[in-house]
């Protein structure tokens, strides 16, 4: 007996009609890249991201489950997978004759794979982000951004957010997609078992304006300025207080899948620089978490800041800088920025 899915009735306008001619990542990266080898750097990180999901998949099954000895350049306790996502993405990508370095959340060094030459590219990623929630399966995510060498000189490897010729994240969740963006808008790809590739499924995302969630880890409230005290505060109000409207709440400690339900239903994230993590800098990385989110959600129409600039704006000093993150609905973004200025 064959069970007929029934139509989906859902809001979104971003999902591609199932009946429609479907356009594959090859297909489209040729129309939109704008560089052969761009396109081909993509590749290599979708082939990163398709062989990682395979891993986090089975991760159980073969014992990638746990941590390890191992601690990476922020102290952390490192996840057999963070290791394995991370040499897939440095075995898959250095395959790209273009690729001149890799700086990694995993790795204190920038990876040089070829000689520093003026318009080479230049990948920053989060091979494994939530690997705190992969042992409970929730969903985690590798995020990445591509800029190019200003010159021939090593010191200007550090990205700047203006820059950026791409950015995106995979989730592995009940389906793999990746996101993708250059700059003028957003795009969404799901990894089609049956051949291995993926698929476009969400053209042109864009975050809806009207936040009615909001993300943030709740438990640091006694650490937050302020500003974030009082919006917190105010959100959860509801319809009675000065934002008249009720706010949901969600946190799953997992970036890539708190900012994939933003571009997908709206919302805001917060991850603020508080008075516990200040002399951190904060707790998010600038390069490979907040720059390449915050190039995503502005395409997406949404907005992103430290509070103060735009977060495309933070000036990358080292390759594990730390900022303080707010992003989503460009309406709640203009109202948090108010707030500070
Ligand atoms: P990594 O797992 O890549 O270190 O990412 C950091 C992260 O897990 C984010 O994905 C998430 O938003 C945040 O930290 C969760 O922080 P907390 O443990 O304070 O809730």
């Amino acid at each position: 007996m064959s069970i007929q899915a029934p139509k989906p009735s859902h809001g979104c306008s971003n999902i591609w009609p199932a009946d429609m001619q479907r356009i594959t990542l090859t297909e489209y990266l040729a129309r939109n890249a704008g560089e052969a080898a761009l396109a081909d750097l993509i590749e290599c990180i979708a082939s990163a991201c398709w062989s990682i999901s395979n891993l986090v998949n089975v991760s159980a099954l073969a014992g990638h489950q746990g941590s390890t000895d191992e601690i990476n350049p922020h102290g952390e306790v490192q996840k057999p997978l963070d290791i394995l996502a991370d040499e897939v993405f440095v075995r898959s990508c250095s395959a790209n004759a273009n690729l001149s370095a890799l700086i990694s959340e995993e790795v204190e060094e920038i990876t040089w794979v070829n000689p520093a030459q003026t318009g080479a590219y230049v990948l920053a990623y989060d091979p494994l982000d939530g690997s705190s929630n992969l042992d409970v399966d929730l969903s985690v995510g590798s995020i990445f951004a591509v800029s190019k060498l200003r010159s021939d000189s090593a010191e200007d490897v550090l990205p700047n957010g203006r820059n950026l010729l791409c950015s995106g994240y995979a989730i592995y969740g009940p389906s793999t997609m990746l996101v993708l963006t250059f700059g003028d808008q957003v795009d969404g790809f799901t990894l089609d078992d049956s051949t291995d590739s993926f698929v476009l499924t969400h053209p042109n995302m864009k975050v809806p304006q009207q936040a009615c969630e909001f993300a943030i880890n709740v438990s640091r409230q006694r650490h937050w300025d302020e500003t974030i005290q009082s919006y917190v505060s105010d959100c959860l109000k509801g319809a009675v207080g000065p934002r008249q409207k009720a706010f949901n709440m969600r946190w799953t400690a997992s970036m890539v899948a708190d900012v994939h339900r933003i571009l997908i239903r709206g919302g805001v994230f917060l991850y603020p620089i508080d008075a516990e993590n200040a002399a951190a800098g904060g707790k998010l990385r600038l390069l490979y978490e907040a720059m390449p989110m915050a190039m995503i959600v502005e395409a997406g129409g949404g907005g992103a800041t430290d509070g103060r600039i735009p977060l495309i704006d933070v000036v990358a000093t080292t390759p594990h800088q730390r900022t303080s993150v707010i992003l989503g609905a460009r309406e709640e973004i203009d109202l948090i920025r108010a707030a500070y200025s």
